[in-house]
């Protein structure tokens, strides 16, 4: 366990006794997570190469007998939020917070699981707004509360489906499975390649020479969900054009064919997915066999595309970018991460590289665009559970 880890867990366990007066029965654990490759693919049914990361939300809880829930924040100083799950649960329009504890438990309530209340204390050391899932994490975790306090018979892939609809129609953000399927199925040392249509997931072996590197431009994010939303609409609009279901189903031949008949900005969103789903899969292959300068060429691939056709990435994260690219060259693959506007990158590169790649962005990161940069150096660990 990680000195961060550790200091998580005590934080919780003692906000939790704090406020019961007791130890609490259980300690859950479910992480962020950082998207090696396949940005805006799962919510068009295609491809995501994701890996779970040593950040996490972690919870401390305890059964009750009656049906109230009563939770602590850590995060937000330890504020405190108490409501009964007899009654309909609603949006809280100043505590942005509970509603994704709410939302997770409402869906669960809605799918028929029975079980009473809990004390819970919770908190998380995923960047907030960075693109590693701080919110997925939330709701995997929760979700994984209940199943754990109730040995409730509900599925890994079914908690993430719970809380993508939790994010979806309680609070309001229209994602795709990526985030909270690897938050709930990650595994030690594996990236997962996500087929997005049938949920299917495989595991592919982190090489043991290769550093994940995450660096997180500070750049808040703005716009993102109705950036967001636009852009799935956009998705969907091409897909109707070119006569599909979603862009899943339609292969790099079949669009140079027909996309002259697409509004130009909705070819052009089109051609990422379409060109992101090939990258993905070839990616899992190089991933594989330890092939970096394939991974490299993929890497760059991705983010070009992310730049210029589906037009998702800030100037900030352009230059960070740049400056990874210069220290690693071909021996390491370096892209923006997550659903963009702001947020992280990620580096695959030897571990040999990884103190020249922090220097270069220390030295020139803030010199050109005014803002520091956070670096994480993560491992890709399991999904969510007891700890
Ligand atoms: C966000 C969403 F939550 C994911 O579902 C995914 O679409 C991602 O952006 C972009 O790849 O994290």
């Amino acid at each position: 366990m990680t000195d961060h880890q550790q200091q998580l867990i005590d934080k919780v366990a003692s906000a939790f006794t704090e406020m019961t007066g007791q130890a609490p029965a259980k300690l859950i654990q479910a992480p962020g997570r950082v998207n090696l490759i396949g940005e805006h693919t799962d919510y068009n049914d295609g491809f995501v190469l994701p890996c779970a990361i040593d950040y996490q939300a972690v919870v401390a809880a305890s059964p009750r007998t009656d049906s109230i829930v009563r939770v602590v924040s850590v995060d937000y100083g330890n504020q405190v939020n108490e409501f009964d799950i007899s009654q309909p649960l609603v949006f809280d329009q100043d505590l942005m917070w509970v509603n994704y504890i709410r939302g997770v438990i409402s869906v669960l309530l809605n799918k028929g699981f029975t079980f009473s209340g809990a004390d819970i204390a919770v908190s998380g050391n995923v960047p907030q707004g960075a693109g590693l899932s701080s919110s997925a994490a939330l709701e995997v975790v929760i979700g994984q509360t209940f199943k754990t306090l109730y040995e409730l018979d509900v599925s890994q892939q079914q908690l993430a489906l719970i809380g993508q609809e939790a994010e979806n129609n309680f609070v309001g953000c229209n994602c795709g499975i990526m985030d909270q399927l690897i938050s709930a199925e990650g595994e030690a040392n594996h990236a997962l390649l996500i087929d997005c249509r049938s949920l299917e997931t495989k595991a592919v072996a982190m090489p043991e020479d290769m550093a994940v590197v995450i660096i997180n431009s500070n750049k808040k994010r703005g716009l993102v969900d109705s950036e967001y939303n636009t852009r799935r609409e956009q998705c969907e609009a091409a897909a109707k054009g070119l006569g599909v279901s979603s862009l899943r189903d339609v292969s790099e031949a079949m669009f140079a064919e027909n996309s002259a008949s697409l509004d130009p900005i909705v070819a052009k969103r089109a051609r990422h997915v379409i060109t992101e789903n090939a990258r993905t899969l070839a990616a899992s292959e190089a991933l594989k066999a330890n092939d970096m300068a394939k991974l490299s060429v993929l890497m760059e691939q991705s983010h070009a595309s992310m730049r210029d056709d589906f037009e998702i990435t800030v100037p900030e994260v352009d230059g960070l970018v740049d400056i990874v690219k210069q220290v690693i060259g071909a021996e390491g693959g370096v892209r923006m991460t997550g659903g963009g506007f702001g947020g992280c990158i990620v580096a695959l590169m030897p571990p040999a590289l990884v103190d020249g790649v922090c220097q270069a962005v220390e030295q020139k990161y803030q010199a050109l665009t005014g803002l520091k940069e956070s670096i994480y150096v993560c491992k890709a660990m399991p999904g969510a559970g007891a700890i």
